[in-house]
């Protein structure tokens, strides 16, 4: 069995992050897995959302630690940049957008690569651990980019520094993730919330995100200029077209993502 499962249905790309038995953390192969699903997702044009979890009881322990003591293994100078840097940047250059639906504990680097996502939801008994300090390292897969911009300073250099076991429910509250749902409807709602993300029009959500990762460093200036760029980019799709008729005739919009 695969450790990465891949589907593709009602137009959403179901990727699972599968090695439950070592709650879903990541090994070489499963990397170099995850970042060809990614690929797929990027140039499939019927994929218009894109939804990661974790087999199991765990979205992801992070690093396979008995990867990083395997002297066969690929070594720490080699984990970052072949493992974990490339999955964040394709996720944050998808041009579509990318659901994590974490249904346990997220940990490590399979925090970040979490929160890393468009939208995170959890089930209300999931968790993210920057487990980092605790063996000795510090946050990486984004972990020191994302956090301190979704939760701020403070609680980002807490969370970081101690290692805090933080519960859906609080990760919500401080603004880590987007929505907790009760254990049971878990795994229907995160769906549902892919299949609406999935009938929006796929490209203004592109330039949406494309336009969120550059707030994160542009001026205002700058980031006004790109508005009023990548707006011209979306008045031109047929989407935008659909949308203005749909609201004139007083009907639901179709939009085909083009
Ligand atoms: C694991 C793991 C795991 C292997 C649970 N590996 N087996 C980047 C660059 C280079 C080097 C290092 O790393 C990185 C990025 C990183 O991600 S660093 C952070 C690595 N991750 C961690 O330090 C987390 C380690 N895991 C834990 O602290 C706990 O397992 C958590 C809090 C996630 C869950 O605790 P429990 O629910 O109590 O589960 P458990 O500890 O009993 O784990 C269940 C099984 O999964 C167990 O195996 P076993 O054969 O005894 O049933 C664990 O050994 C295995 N497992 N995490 N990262």
């Amino acid at each position: 069995m695969s450790s990465i499962l891949f589907e593709i249905r009602d137009n959403i790309a179901f990727i699972t992050l599968n090695r439950p038995d070592k709650l879903n953390a990541f090994n070489r192969e499963m990397a170099l897995l995850l970042q060809n699903r990614l690929d797929e997702c990027a140039s499939l044009h019927e994929i218009r959302a894109v939804y990661i979890t974790g087999m199991g009881k765990a979205f992801s322990a992070g690093q396979d630690l008995g990867e990083v003591v395997d002297p066969n293994g690929p070594g720490m100078d080699r984990m970052l940049s072949e493992h974990y840097n490339p999955i964040v940047t394709r996720i944050r250059n998808l041009p579509k957008p990318v659901v994590a639906a974490v249904g346990g504990v997220a940990a490590g680097a399979g925090a970040n690569i979490a929160l890393c996502c468009d939208i995170v939801v959890a089930a209300q008994s999931a968790s993210f651990i920057q487990a980092f300090s605790k063996i000795g390292l510090i946050p990486d897969s984004g972990g020191t980019y994302f956090l301190p911009r979704l939760v701020g300073w403070q609680k980002a250099a807490g969370i970081a520094m101690l290692g805090d076991k933080i519960g859906a429910a609080e990760a919500e509250r401080m603004g880590m993730i987007y929505k907790v749902y009760e254990n049971d409807d878990f795994p229907g709602a995160s769906r549902a919330l892919a299949s609406v993300l999935a009938q929006l029009p796929t490209h203004a959500l592109a330039l949406t995100k494309h336009a969120l990762n550059y707030s994160a460093v542009n001026s205002l200036e700058a980031q006004l200029l790109l508005e009023d760029e990548l707006q011209q980019k979306a008045a031109a799709t047929h989407d935008y077209k659909e949308g203005v008729q749909a609201f004139l005739g007083k009907r639901p919009p179709v939009f085909k993502g083009e």
